[in-house]
């Protein structure tokens, strides 16, 4: 058998940098094989260094909600280069770019740029417990923030993957202040507050998750933990790195009728380079430094290259709100062809979307939480990931993940999809 580039490459990476990768999801340890080193992105398709041209559906994890390298995000690029790269210094762009974030989700009175989602969901849980003097926070079985210390308990995501949900290096001292609540079930997170009264800082959540596969917040579920925050005085934070801009131009707030106290942002923001953020209510976010004593910093935050893309990227959202309704049709289009295809496989396997974010699971079991999504059948995806790949359709290389429609996918990408979808599943079953 013919040994790829890719393969090539990967041997190589592997002596250099630990499992070949920057990011473990990418490694395809999940799914097995070797993972396709890729060369350019333009629209919706990749080529991978052995010139295989593949129709991408995670989009750099969800940042690339118009596709590889839109001409206007490039633009900004290419003009912003020209005055340099970074100067450690405060910009125009910066002000810019925090009041289009701003203007775009209410909730969003004040906002501080950080270089990733990470850093986005670290430095809001230590404002919420600035601001609060609290220790504790609620987080989701399930649910992923990023590899903040706090957050490796019970995550979702490349941890989940992994089958370390609770990461060694974590330590217990970190993880006391973790409490861990199930996801859509306000019972839950009720008997956490009444073991551990006026102890709780802060809740965060992923509204509509990404990372146990797309899940959704009941509307019942959201208003109550939105009312019960209030009541008891915790601050709610939606982590919005995956949902924010990519569900509307308002987020997973908009679409489920909920304000939080705090959001945090990534991915899309940076259209493509990286730029994470956190904002919310004024007199929370007034607590970090230098304005409050809550230290927080980052040498490239707010980066002129970065803030250009990422602002090219809001404003276009800005400018153009039709382009959710353009996802949502071209989404439930190939919602639609999957489940036909399902059907005609004879199976009952479940299907998750909210917008242009889904997760094909392979289990009979309505995915609701997690208990309810780990009864997928990881193997069975794993051979349908290379079924499809095969046939040159590039999905996330882990069950328990989103994927995601651009606006450059067209009709005509879909329909490959569908077809091959179809062709996958007799193949697999
Ligand atoms: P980053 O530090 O990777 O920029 O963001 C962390 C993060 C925080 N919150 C949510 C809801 C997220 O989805 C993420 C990161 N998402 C994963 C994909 N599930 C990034 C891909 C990867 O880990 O390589």
């Amino acid at each position: 058998m013919r040994i790829t580039k890719s393969e090539k490459l990967f041997e190589e990476a592997k002596k250099y940098i630990p499992g070949g990768v920057n990011s473990p999801v990418r490694a395809f340890k999940s799914v097995g094989g070797s993972p396709r080193f890729m060369s350019n992105g333009s629209g919706s398709k990749m080529h991978d260094v052995d010139g295989n041209e593949l129709l991408d559906y995670i989009g750099s994890w969800g940042p690339h909600l118009f596709g590889h390298n839109p001409e206007f995000i490039k633009d900004s690029l290419i003009k912003a280069i020209e005055n340099g790269t970074s100067f450690g210094a405060p910009t125009e762009i910066e002000i810019e770019m925090a009041k289009l974030i701003t203007e775009l989700v209410p909730s969003v009175e004040l906002v501080r740029m950080v270089n990733s989602g990470t850093e986005a969901t670290m430095s809001a849980v230590r404002a919420a417990r600035g601001y609060t003097g609290r220790e504790k926070f609620i987080k989701f079985e399930g649910c992923y923030h990023g590899h903040g210390d706090f957050f490796l308990i019970k995550a979702g995501s490349g941890a989940l993957t992994f089958g370390v949900p609770t990461s060694p290096g974590v330590t217990k001292g970190n993880a006391a202040d973790t409490l861990v609540a199930d996801f859509n079930d306000i019972n839950s997170v009720k008997k956490l507050i009444s073991q551990n009264k006026n102890e709780i800082a802060a809740v965060i959540i992923e509204a509509v998750v990404g990372n146990m596969g797309t899940v959704r917040a009941s509307d019942k579920f959201i208003k109550e933990l939105r009312q019960i925050c209030n009541e008891e005085k915790i601050i709610l934070i939606f982590d919005e790195v995956m949902t924010g801009f990519r569900l509307a131009q308002g987020g997973a707030q908009e679409i489920l009728g909920v304000k939080p106290d705090l959001s945090t942002f990534g991915k899309i923001i940076g259209g493509g380079l990286p730029v994470g953020a956190y904002g919310g209510k004024r007199e929370i976010m007034e607590m970090v430094s230098p304005s409050g004593p809550v230290y927080q910093a980052g040498t490239l935050s707010g980066n002129p290259l970065a803030m250009n893309a990422g602002y090219a990227a809001l404003t276009y959202i800005k400018d153009h709100p039709d382009v959710y309704k353009s996802l949502e049709q071209k989404s439930a289009y190939l919602e639609n062809g999957i489940k036909d295809g399902i059907k005609s496989a004879g199976k009952n396997y479940q299907f998750n979307r909210v917008g242009s974010m889904m997760t094909f699971f392979f289990t009979e079991e309505p995915v609701t939480d997690y208990n309810s999504a780990v009864t997928s059948d990881t193997k069975l995806y794993g051979r349908y990931f290379h079924e499809m790949l095969n046939r040159g359709i590039y999905l996330p290389p882990a069950q328990f993940e989103a994927m995601f429609v651009s606006t450059a996918h067209t009709i005509d990408d879909l329909d490959k999809s569908i077809n091959a979808n179809l062709e996958a599943l007799k193949a697999i079953v």
